[in-house]
């Protein structure tokens, strides 16, 4: 059994390349939900939704998240009205979270509608948001004007991630408790894997959950990372200024920082090679391999690799 810490884009891609080594069926995610929104009255969850959609293969390959080929009429409908537009939720796509918001009103907990909607995409592998509580990144922002703590996706799309950030709250995690599943999961792994998501704003509100982070820790010596840092930047997404504006290192030293008490081995690019001896000054292994994931066959080579540091075979 595999267990996988999880963002969006990043861990899906990994994971389009774990499910080509790994039997679906003895894969386990956990999947951060403090990007969670209700918005026009429904709950979106984009990275269960990225998830999903990139390992159904009907990802939007430009964008990364949402569907490919898709419209985008209702959203065109709603600016039409003056509302809330600057979120885009694609016409397919809003099925999704229709379907997700009367399940939730029905009172199924989202664990459970999250495993309706990837059995409905056949994917064969388990999804489990990381709780069933409500979790909710908050983002305090220097705007022009004031700083002021806002809602993860007001930052993430509405500021584009291009505002300065001073601080990070997860509302809900003390009172969170793992969603079914999840603790089972990370206990019963033969090796757990921190993908090459965003650590401070996809990894965090998984650790966030205290129960959570002790169990991670508990099996440190079976846990690999994949740093999301090559080269001091991010693939996609805002990790490394983020990372700079909170006072990390921007680079594998300062994931490593951040992971060392975690996870045993860090899993770097080899555009890092020579920051593999300062990653192991902090008190981890260093890998070095290909990361950057530009099709699911590098990222089942990465998976493969990432495995191994924690003695796991897998057959080529
Ligand atoms: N990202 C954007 O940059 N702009 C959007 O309008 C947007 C809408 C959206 C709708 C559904 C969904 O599942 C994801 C969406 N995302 C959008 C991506 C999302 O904000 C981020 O990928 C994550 O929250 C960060 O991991």
């Amino acid at each position: 059994m595999i267990c996988v810490l999880a963002g969006g884009v990043g861990a899906a891609r990994l994971l389009t390349g774990l499910v080509r080594i790994v039997a679906p069926g003895d894969i386990t995610v956990i999947v951060n939900v403090g990007d969670d929104i209700v918005i026009h009255g429904l709950h979106i969850s984009p990275d269960l939704d990225t998830i999903t959609y990139t390992l159904a293969d009907q990802v939007d390959p430009e964008r990364g998240w949402g569907l490919r080929d898709e419209t985008w009429r209702a959203m065109d409908m709603v600016a039409r009205y003056g509302g809330i537009d600057w979120f885009n939720l694609g016409d397919r796509d809003l099925g999704t979270h229709l379907y997700r918001t009367q399940r939730l009103t029905e009172g199924a907990p989202l664990s459970v509608v999250t495993a309706e909607i990837a059995r409905a995409w056949d994917l064969g592998l388990t999804l489990l948001p990381v709780t069933d509580d409500p979790l909710r990144t908050r983002v305090t922002v220097v705007d022009p004007d004031a700083e002021r703590e806002v809602g993860f996706q007001e930052w993430f799309v509405q500021r584009r991630h291009a505002v300065p950030v001073t601080a990070i709250r997860v509302v809900g995690a003390a009172e969170a408790s793992p969603a079914p599943g999840v603790l089972d999961a990370l206990a019963e792994a033969e090796a757990v894997l921190i993908a090459p998501s965003n650590p401070l704003v996809s990894i965090g509100p998984l650790l966030a959950v205290t129960e959570v982070a002790d169990a991670v820790r508990a099996g440190r010596d079976r846990t690999v990372a994949v740093s999301p840092l090559v080269a001091g930047a991010a693939l996609k997404g805002p990790a490394d200024r983020l990372m700079a504006d909170l006072g990390h290192d921007p680079s594998v030293t300062g994931v490593a920082r951040l992971y060392r008490e975690l996870a045993a081995t860090l899993v770097i690019d080899e555009a890092d090679a020579t920051l593999a001896g300062t990653v192991e000054a902090e008190g981890m292994a260093a890998v070095v391999t290909r990361t950057v994931m530009t099709d699911p066959y590098v990222a089942a080579e990465l998976s493969r690799t990432a495995l191994a540091s924690v003695g796991i075979e897998t057959a080529s």
